[in-house]
């Protein structure tokens, strides 16, 4: 496998870890790369990679870290406002989840020689994307809920797979939090049956939620396969596993027997089983949406934006004061190491 990117790169044979002494030439480190990727093991932080592989991750595994991290606000914000101790404790754990996923992420961006401050910094210039998803209003306390079943849901069909990624340190972040989407996902869907189970006016409230987020939920699998520009290049590289249009079929057909069993009807008059493919058809997102919030024009966009930079900010003093104190920790254990050795 060759690519265009990799035929022009001007990398030395050493990832971050600095140059390698006199070995083999590029050419046969690309074809150990290639290899590598062949026989599905993975690629380490040390081995080489060609220079498009490694913008790809960082691009990936950034824009998947933000998200995490913007993902934090529409369900933060209904924290102070959840009806009972019990709920309140539930969500609390799950933002702090969704804060915990950031940091493995962006830890396995930095594998890859990226500086954390300057993703951060590319996010709050617009530079770098995070999910549409998260631009999208928490009207109600159902929102809650159907963000764990369909959010979480679906965060669970697309990270599954990347558990088998081919690059070592994202495919072993993505075990933990898989598991965590799972336990997200659950909670949702409990916190769903129990309305489901409550009044008239909280049954509504569910097919309510269900009906806003239900394409915004699709649209999370990214564009169709055919306008994907980096779908084919990252399968070909065993970043991606699927791509995004069969990765949103298996959403649906997971989906779909779970809304029967909760009593709420998806918002999609051609969604129906066809036997003969064995899986269920369904209508089309408006992609244009999806285009329009990706650029920035969707209902949050402003909103989640300038939250991240107010507390970007405002937290200065906390990443000051941590950098202070592991300086002042440094020279301790280097007096200690020098006092030891005299
Ligand atoms: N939103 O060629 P494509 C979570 C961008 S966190 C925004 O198909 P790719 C959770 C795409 O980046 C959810 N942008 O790209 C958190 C590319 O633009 P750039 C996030 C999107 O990378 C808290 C362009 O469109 N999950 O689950 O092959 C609580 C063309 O797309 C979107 C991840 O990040 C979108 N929906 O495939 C609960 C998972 N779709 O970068 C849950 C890891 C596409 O070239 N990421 N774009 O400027 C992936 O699996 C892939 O990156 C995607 C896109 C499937 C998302």
């Amino acid at each position: 496998m060759t690519t265009s990117d990799s035929a022009s790169s001007t990398s030395s044979a050493a990832g971050p870890a600095g140059p390698r002494p006199e070995g083999p030439d590029e050419q046969d480190l690309e074809q150990h790369f290639d290899a590598t990727i062949a026989r599905d093991q993975r690629i380490e932080p040390r081995d080489w990679m060609p220079d498009g592989y490694r913008r790809t991750l960082i691009r990936q595994i950034a824009q998947h870290a933000h998200s995490e991290i913007i993902g934090m606000q529409p369900e933060g914000e209904w924290i102070m406002k959840a009806p009972s101790l019990r709920r309140k404790a539930i969500l609390f754990a799950k933002v702090q989840d969704e804060a915990g996923h950031g940091l493995y992420l962006y830890s396995a961006a930095e594998t890859l020689g990226a500086d954390r401050a300057d993703l951060t910094q590319r996010l709050i210039e617009g530079r770098q994307k995070y999910s549409s998803i998260f631009n999208y209003p928490t009207l109600s306390f159902a929102d809650v809920g159907v963000i764990g079943w369909f959010v979480d849901g679906a965060a669970i069909c697309n990270q599954v797979p990347l558990c088998r990624s081919s690059y070592g340190p994202y495919a072993r972040a993505m075990v933990r939090i898989c598991k965590e989407e799972s336990f997200h996902q659950r909670q949702g869907y409990e916190l769903l049956m129990t309305m489901m189970r409550g009044t008239d006016a909280q049954r509504e409230m569910v097919q309510d939620a269900v009906d806003r987020w239900w394409w915004p939920s699709l649209m999370m699998f990214g564009p169709p396969d055919d306008a994907s520009p980096n779908s084919a290049q990252s399968m070909a590289w065993k970043i991606k596993r699927h791509s995004n249009d069969e990765l949103r079929q298996r959403f649906v057909d997971m989906t779909v027997p779970q809304a029967e069993k909760l009593g709420v009807t998806l918002p999609d008059p051609e969604l129906r089983w066809n036997a003969e493919r064995g899986h269920h058809d369904f209508g089309t997102p408006d992609w244009s949406e999806l285009q329009r919030v990706i650029s920035g024009d969707g209902p949050c966009n402003a909103q989640r934006m300038e939250r991240r930079r107010t507390a970007h900010e405002e937290g200065a003093w906390v990443r000051e004061a941590a950098s202070a104190y592991a300086a002042k920790q440094a020279k301790q254990s280097e007096r200690a190491r020098k006092g030891a050795a005299a």
